[in-house]
């Protein structure tokens, strides 16, 4: 049996696209009852902790994520092996969000929507080109290197930094924390692509903000967000927005999330707030996805995305 745990989620759409790839099989939705020997594949967003280890007889944990931080949260999750998402669907959104928001503080959307909103006609007669904007990637996996790619054609110039080294034809690399500063330090849009691990939880801080270039064309460095609210600490984001360490920045995620509506992110100029749905999983190409891992399982051969739990991705 294959069992739906869609924390948050609706659940019925993923049933009815997994029970379309295994019609002989019983495809059954959390919470509704269920014999759990009987549960083989475990398809999950943020299970509650300890349900999975009351399944006896898990072959796989699939997440309907890229990100399995909400899932190896779970002090007792069990050692069945764990798979996550790799889909051109999700990737592409995700680039089309990075380059979104890129464009949008490249091009200083921010003021000439202020001025829109005053009905105020100022053009500030010195936009860079792409080529003198120089973007950084901070996580070169599925993501972030198809941001790179996609970023690439419209001339910024990049730079990416990963735990392990990158040859990337192309692009200027860094690794490591040792390489940290050098990429910040040139960096004046930082795009964030990591995933929440203990290693990088809390990494975008003021003291990070800092180092981030301050002779760019831009007249300010902007962050961009769409990796997991925990990689952020949102009072500092305020007030780098608030003193001008930050230029502006986008966030799609948040550490409580839906963002409280007290928030006073809601309101501070230059923040662009998207709600958690940069590369949403969609349920056809996702489902589609998960049933070829279930079918590879189950045929002896390598399925994707499998997750290195020593590392946390
Ligand atoms: P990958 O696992 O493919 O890539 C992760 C990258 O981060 C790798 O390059 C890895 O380095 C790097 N990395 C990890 N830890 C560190 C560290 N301590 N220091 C430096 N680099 C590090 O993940 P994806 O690209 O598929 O996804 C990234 C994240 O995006 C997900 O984990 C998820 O949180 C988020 N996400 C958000 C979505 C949204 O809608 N907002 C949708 C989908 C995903 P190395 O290459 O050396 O291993
Ligand atoms: C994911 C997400 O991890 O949507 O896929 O956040």
């Amino acid at each position: 049996m294959i069992y739906v745990v869609a924390h948050g989620w609706d659940g019925e759409p993923w049933r009815r696209r997994l029970k379309a790839h295994f019609p002989d099989r019983e495809v059954a939705v959390w919470p509704e009852p269920v014999y759990p020997d009987q549960i083989s594949h475990a398809v999950v967003w943020k299970p509650p902790k300890g349900l999975l280890a009351t399944f006896p007889r898990l072959s796989a944990i699939h997440s309907l994520g890229a990100g399995v931080d909400g899932v190896l949260n779970d002090p007792d999750l069990p050692a069945a092996p764990l798979y996550r998402v790799i889909d051109p669907d999700l990737t592409t959104r995700m680039s089309e969000w990075v380059v979104l928001q890129v464009l949008f503080h490249h091009r200083q959307m921010p003021f000439y929507l202020a001025n829109q909103a005053r009905a105020q006609w100022r053009d500030l007669r010195d936009q860079p080109a792409a080529r003198d904007v120089r973007v950084g990637i901070m996580g070169l996996g599925e993501l972030g290197m198809d941001a790179v790619r996609t970023l690439a054609p419209l001339g910024f110039d990049l730079a990416g930094w990963s735990r392990r080294r990158k040859d990337v034809p192309g692009l200027v690399t860094y690794a490591g924390e040792e390489e940290l500063g050098a990429f910040l330090g040139r960096t004046d849009i930082l795009v964030c692509l990591l995933p929440l691990t203990p290693d990088t939880r809390g990494i975008l801080s003021r003291g990070l903000f800092s180092r981030l270039a301050r002779d760019g064309r831009l007249g300010g460095p902007v962050v961009l967000n769409a990796g997991r609210g925990g990689l952020q600490n949102e009072a500092d984001i305020l007030a780098a927005l608030q003193d001008g360490t930050l230029k502006g920045a986008s966030l799609d995620v948040f550490e409580t999330e839906p963002l409280p509506p007290e928030s006073p992110l809601w309101r501070v100029p230059g923040l662009v707030i998207t709600p958690h749905n940069a590369a949403m999983s969609e349920p056809e190409a996702v489902s589609a996805y998960i049933a070829e891992n279930i079918r590879r399982i189950e045929a002896g051969e390598e399925p994707r995305g499998y997750v290195d739990r020593s590392v946390g991705y």
